[in-house]
């Protein structure tokens, strides 16, 4: 491999990653590598914009468990995809942001399209760096470990267009045993998150407080889906007796129709969760993450932190803190279990039950509610679905009432929680894991904003999904005027007749407005089957069920 260039040498990288796809829109200033990646078998898929491309490449990160990556160009394009990184910094999904920059020669006082990446990127990512060809194999070992390492988030890479053709320097030497050659002389570093030892913050006995505890509730978040805790967290929560709320980017981590399953926090029925916390003695985190707490936190209970980091947050105070994998931190806990268990599953049933009718409160009978929408669609989707969420109040309905029971099967955005995400996050799902079906849950608003790449996945003969929840409304932010007394300013929309722009596009398109209608259309999602045409479903909801949410 000697003399690669700086293009191949990142494209070798990515794909010794296991990275299939990079997600972009093209500029001049990246051509070189797009054909690199190219000729090495990767497929450079090109959304309608550099902020979906981004999102993509966080929807195929988290389906995957692998980083993502996604390409700008110089200038607009790097402005263009900053919400995107931003995002898969906020929730902590391992990507790689590459952008083009101007030839080195004209990069320090040229002013056409040249904006500062590496001022502009930092406060939204891990790190940011410039690829030059002297360093180039060691920035790009230490973009991937850096992304993936806890907690994962972007890393960008600005590439001048004349660094591209140049070889790469700042390769281990042959004979130098550092790195393991992989795949094609590339050594990817290790992009485990997690070592499985047990570091123990604090004085005296960690687990004393859980002994005592009468009432203890586990709350396991995104770092527990990394680690892969959940069979660890069934143990510990069958031979404690421990209700298992989890947080809304990791559903799926512990079966949501296990008799311990007690919800997710912040969504639909958040104030039931809420009381469950406050009512217990002892919170034991699992990955819990607060970039997902929506609401402040309130409750005065005992928590003990288990976690990949230590709890620099200080969100909630934990006078313990146990780090390390959290299926390590899980396992080590529950070998030291010898009490009975804390909790009957008929308790934990009933709290459910409470959850349950918190979330339906509201319902508009004879009407299509949001509820109705998720629980129809979880009904018609295969147990290996993959769903993907947008921002807004279906969100919050569809956190609460899907239930998932796998993880890396639910995918949405509750760090930065941008609108936006759902529809590229449906496509990236799809071409990063083809034999499953996915479905999009997404707002009117947020449809808006993203229905032209739908024209991406009729190109690609992606069978994908999407079920619009139609208000006519940004419907989180008109309740909230509504609440402070004001009238729906800017938050009314509507007026696209949304089947014609589906069929316009090359998909399949259809409107309902009543349960029966929705069952119907989406009969036989699972047999949708590769090359079909995607589907866009408009369901003309009530959205009253939403006011008993805020
Ligand atoms: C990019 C972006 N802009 C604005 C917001 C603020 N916001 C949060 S929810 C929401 C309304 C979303 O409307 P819609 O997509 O129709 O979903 P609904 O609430 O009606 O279910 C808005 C504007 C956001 N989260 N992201
Ligand atoms: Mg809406």
């Amino acid at each position: 491999m000697a003399g690669t260039t700086v293009a191949a040498l990142l494209a070798e990288y990515v794909r010794a990653a296991g990275v299939g796809h990079i997600f972009g829109y093209p500029g001049e200033s990246v051509i070189d590598f797009m054909e690199d990646a190219r000729q090495r078998g990767l497929e450079v898929v090109s959304a309608v914009r550099e902020a979906t491309a981004a999102f993509m490449a966080e929807g195929a990160a988290m389906a995957t468990g692998l980083p993502g990556v996604c390409l700008s160009t110089l200038g607009p394009g790097s402005t263009a995809v900053l919400n995107g990184v931003a995002s898969a910094t906020l929730d902590r999904v391992p990507v790689l942001a590459v952008s083009g920059q101007i030839e080195s020669s004209r990069e320090q006082f040229f002013t056409h399209q040249v904006v500062d990446h590496g001022r502009m990127f930092a406060p939204v990512t891990k790190l940011t760096l410039r690829l030059d060809p002297a360093s180039a194999d060691i920035v790009i070992r230490k973009a991937l470990r850096t992304a993936v390492a806890e907690r994962p988030g972007a890393v960008h890479l600005t590439v001048t267009a004349d660094a591209w053709q140049i070889p790469a320097g700042g390769r281990p030497s042959a004979a130098s045993p550092a790195l393991p050659a992989g795949d094609g002389d590339i050594a990817v570093p290790p992009l485990a998150p997690a070592a499985g030892t047990v570091d123990v913050y604090g004085d005296g006995d960690p687990l004393a407080g859980l002994r005592a505890a009468r009432r203890p509730v586990l709350l396991a978040g995104t770092a527990a889906v990394r680690c892969g805790a959940g069979p660890e967290l069934v143990d510990l929560a069958e031979l404690a007796g421990i209700p298992v709320v989890v947080s809304p980017m990791a559903k799926g981590v512990f079966p949501e129709d296990h008799p311990y399953f007690a919800g997710v926090l912040d969504m639909a029925g958040h104030r039931v969760m809420w009381d469950l916390l406050a009512g217990a003695d002892l919170i034991l985190t699992a990955g819990f993450d607060p970039v997902e707490l929506i609401s402040p936190w309130s409750v005065a209970t005992p928590v003990l932190h288990l976690d990949t980091t230590p709890n620099t947050d200080q969100v909630y105070a934990s006078a313990h803190e146990l780090v390390g994998d959290v299926g390590a931190l899980l396992g080590w806990i529950a070998v030291q279990w010898s009490g009975a268990p804390r909790w009957e599953p008929g308790e934990v049933a009933a709290h459910r039950a409470r959850l349950r009718a918190a979330w339906q409160a509201g319902r508009a009978e004879g009407r299509l509610n949001p509820s109705d929408v998720v629980a129809i669609a979880r009904e018609a989707a295969p147990a290996d679905a993959i769903v993907t969420t947008d921002v807004g109040s279906h969100k919050i309905m569809a956190g609460q009432v899907w239930t998932a029971s796998r993880p890396r099967s639910v995918l949405m955005t509750n760090g930065l929680s941008a609108m936006g995400f759902g529809v590229p996050a449906a496509i990236a799902a799809r071409l990063a894991c083809p034999d499953r079906p996915v479905i999009a849950l997404v707002g009117d608003g947020g449809f808006a904003m993203t229905a032209t790449e739908m024209r991406i996945a009729a190109e690609l003969g992606l069978p994908v999904t999407v079920v619009v929840f139609a208000d006519g409304s940004l419907n989180r932010i008109e309740l909230r005027q509504q609440l402070m007394g004001y009238p729906p300013t800017a938050t009314r929309l509507g007026g696209t007749d949304l089947p014609a722009l589906a069929e316009a596009m090359g998909c399949d398109g259809v409107r309902v407005d009543t349960p029966a209608g929705l069952e119907k259309a989406l009969a036989g999602l699972d047999a949708r089957s590769a090359g079909s045409r995607p589907l866009v479903v408009e369901a003309r909801i009530d959205p009253s069920e939403y006011e008993a949410q805020f």
